[in-house]
């Protein structure tokens, strides 16, 4: 696919998404829901970012099980859903397009956050030498994940239908224009799909059709439930975050897209190299564009989403090479105006780290919007939605 005459600040289709530009909000845990439910400052926070052609959630639990860290969100209860009806809402009103991030954590949970303090569950029973954050008196501290047992198959059936339940509550009751499921970042099912993780001598483990079975399943029953055209995954081929390792990831995430292809959905969101970390691997080869390719071969037309370290001249290469939309994920901590300024070519805020997980409206929804100055004739109207 030729994007030769296409710029950052066209609108696009995806799918059944029409975003006003290509520059997309990728999903940002920011732990500012208490009790999992969605606040007013949140709210706040994503609409101050509706310039955006797409936002994406942060990673919101599809049920208790799939929680893993303290204060991130959910999709599994009433008070859950209202809470996000909103935000849509407010969303909405400044003329963004949004989709929810439907998340199971897997094995990067801990006790605490399961019910009966049960253990978390896995593809396999292997602890991932990761950590994941708990609030110790007021404190947001890095604990160990705790040892997860296996998945019995007879309970995959119930994860596919909380995916599925919580894609149909988010579109019919809390308002968002579609979901994305996250299949990246060493969560549940990252942790099927990879052979360092899932041991399973069953239908769900060893050869690659069996690991990506899990993902696929959940993929179809999302489309069924809210359209295939509403429906985006994230993949993250080689990142070791969260302690995954694939021994073969090429054909590995080629099936998965060429599976995908006969889907229809809106996009593909993939994450090149490490996560928030270098986007080349040197003991972990990846070709993207032989990965792109094989999903346009197989008939894929979903968009085609790329993120990871991304820049404007970065996303203008990615483009010119046949990528449609460009997730920014750090740089919209920061700049709730990105649209804007990628426009201007700058200046850029940055982000204060000491506040990217926790706390309230400080570094959060208090970073300045640059003042208000029309770049062209034709896009005023989408200047100054960026600035309200
Ligand atoms: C940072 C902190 C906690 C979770 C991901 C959902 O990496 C996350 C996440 C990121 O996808």
């Amino acid at each position: 696919m030729s994007n030769d005459k296409a710029t950052l600040f066209d609108s696009v289709r995806a799918g059944d998404l029409r975003l006003r530009n290509r520059v997309v909000m990728a999903p940002l845990t920011r732990n500012r829901a208490p009790n999992a439910i969605p606040t007013a400052l949140m709210a706040q926070y994503y609409t101050q970012r509706a310039s955006a052609g797409l936002l994406i959630s942060e990673a919101t639990a599809i049920s208790q099980q799939g929680q893993g860290y303290f204060d991130v969100p959910g999709l599994y209860g009433a008070e859950q859903l209202e809470g996000w009806k909103s935000v849509t809402r407010d969303v909405h009103a400044a003329g963004g397009t949004m989709v929810v991030q439907l998340w199971h954590v897997g094995r990067v949970s801990h006790t605490e956050l399961q019910a009966d303090g049960a253990a978390p569950v896995a593809p396999s029973a292997i602890t991932a030498k990761t950590k994941t954050v708990l609030m110790r008196d007021g404190v947001p501290t890095f604990v160990d994940t705790s040892a997860p047992r296996a998945l019995r198959v007879v309970e995959l059936p119930g994860i596919v239908h909380d995916f599925q339940a919580a894609a149909r509550n988010a579109v019919e009751t809390a308002g968002f224009d579609g979901v994305e499921i996250h299949g990246a970042n060493g969560y549940l099912l990252d942790q099927f799909l990879k052979s360092g993780s899932n041991v399973r001598t069953d239908e769900y483990g060893g050869s690659i059709e069996n690991r990506a079975r899990l993902m696929l399943e959940v993929v179809r029953a999302v489309s069924d439930a809210v359209g295939g055209g509403r429906t985006g995954i994230r993949l993250s081929p080689v990142t070791p975050a969260n302690d995954v390792y694939d021994a073969d990831p090429q054909p590995l995430f080629e099936h998965v897209v060429r599976e995908l292809a006969t889907l229809n959905l809106a996009y593909v969101h993939v994450i090149v190299g490490a996560t928030g970390g270098p986007r080349v691997l040197p003991d972990r080869p990846f070709d993207y564009a032989a990965m792109m390719a094989a999903y346009r071969r197989a008939g894929g037309k979903g968009a085609w989403m790329v993120n990871n370290g991304m820049d404007k001249a970065l996303a203008e290469r990615e483009l010119a090479a046949g990528a449609d939309l460009f997730a920014f994920g750090r740089p919209y901590i920061a700049n709730p105006d990105l649209v804007e300024r990628l426009r201007r070519g700058g200046p850029f805020n940055q982000g204060d780290r000491d506040t990217y997980y926790g706390g309230g409206a400080k570094g959060y929804t208090d970073y300045a919007t640059l003042p208000y100055q029309s770049s062209s004739k034709t896009d005023s109207a989408l200047n100054q939605s960026a600035l309200t």
